[in-house]
């Protein structure tokens, strides 16, 4: 039986990460962490990927933070290093040459809110509940969501979210802009896979350079950013893909690009 904490699935160019321990609500111990980091490694450098969802197994919970059995047996040296590993695991995540969308098919708590501040894209069941109640252990979030949490919804209901720990339902969670759109519970998978399918099908080589100067392109000053943009755009003419899209285009004819 394969007892990995994260299942890889492989279709076409998606690949679907399905963080697997159900009977821990899929909290993120170090062998979910490190598991998680290895699928990133190898993902990272696959020229054939288009598109990584990322889920929890079950239906009650994407991942319902860092595993506290784990924690609580931790000094601050520990519990450094595990806070490294979360922000390497979470950046190398975020970093992926391609977009990542979390399909998020419950609770999404502490370190699991946090996974999904490190998705390009969010999706949720109405059954989702999001929050970052790690005050109530009397922690503060430690795999990035005092930053990436405020960037995403702004510093002030960031500021609510970790300061009280209140969890937000998904209606809640869309409103405030941490989720795109909200799904049936059980049609979640299959409309996130429509919205993967949909960027698959685009000129791959485009979508990872929109992905990458605009990831670039917030943390610099705008015409920083807009040369970014300007020069990733040009270099995109040197590519089959670029000239094989527009002349289908102007021959009103469907393109499959190549990704070269
Ligand atoms: N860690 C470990 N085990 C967990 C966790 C978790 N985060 N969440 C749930 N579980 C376990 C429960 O202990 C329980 O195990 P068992 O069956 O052996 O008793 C099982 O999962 C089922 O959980 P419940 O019985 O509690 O299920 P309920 O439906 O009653 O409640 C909740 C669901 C509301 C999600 C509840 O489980 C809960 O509150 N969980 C904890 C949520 C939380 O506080 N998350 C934040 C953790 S802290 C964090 O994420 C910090 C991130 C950065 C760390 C930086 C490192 C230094």
């Amino acid at each position: 039986m394969d007892d990995t904490p994260v299942r890889l699935a492989r279709v076409g160019g998606i690949a679907t990460l399905t963080i697997d321990r159900p009977a821990a609500l899929n909290a993120l111990n170090t062998a979910v962490l490190d598991a998680l980091a290895a699928h990133v490694t190898a993902l990272a450098v696959d020229p054939d990927l288009r598109v990584v969802v990322l889920t929890g197994a079950g239906t009650k919970s994407f991942v319902a933070g860092a595993d506290i059995s784990e924690m609580a047996a931790l000094g601050p040296v520990g519990a450094q290093a595990f806070a490294r590993r979360g922000h390497a695991t979470l950046a190398a995540l975020a970093g992926l040459p391609v977009p990542v969308i979390a399909a998020v098919n419950g609770f999404a708590l502490g370190g699991g809110c946090e996974l999904t501040l490190a998705c390009d894209l969010v999706y949720a069941a109405d059954t989702a509940r999001f929050g970052q109640p790690e005050v109530k252990l009397g922690l503060i979030p430690g795999f990035g969501g005092t930053q990436r949490l405020a960037r995403r919804v702004g510093a002030m209901r960031a500021t609510e979210m970790v300061l009280g720990g209140r969890m937000v339902d998904a209606t809640e969670a869309k409103a405030i802009g941490l989720v795109l759109d909200v799904f049936p519970a059980a049609e979640l998978m299959e409309r996130v896979l429509e919205r993967a399918r949909g960027i698959a099908a685009m000129g791959p080589l485009a979508v990872r350079a929109a992905k990458a100067v605009q990831a670039l392109g917030l943390e610099a000053p705008l015409a920083t950013a807009n040369a970014f943009e300007r020069d990733a755009f040009a270099t995109l003419f040197d590519t089959r893909d670029a000239q094989a899209g527009m002349t289908a285009f102007l021959a009103k004819r469907p393109t499959s690009f190549e990704g070269r």
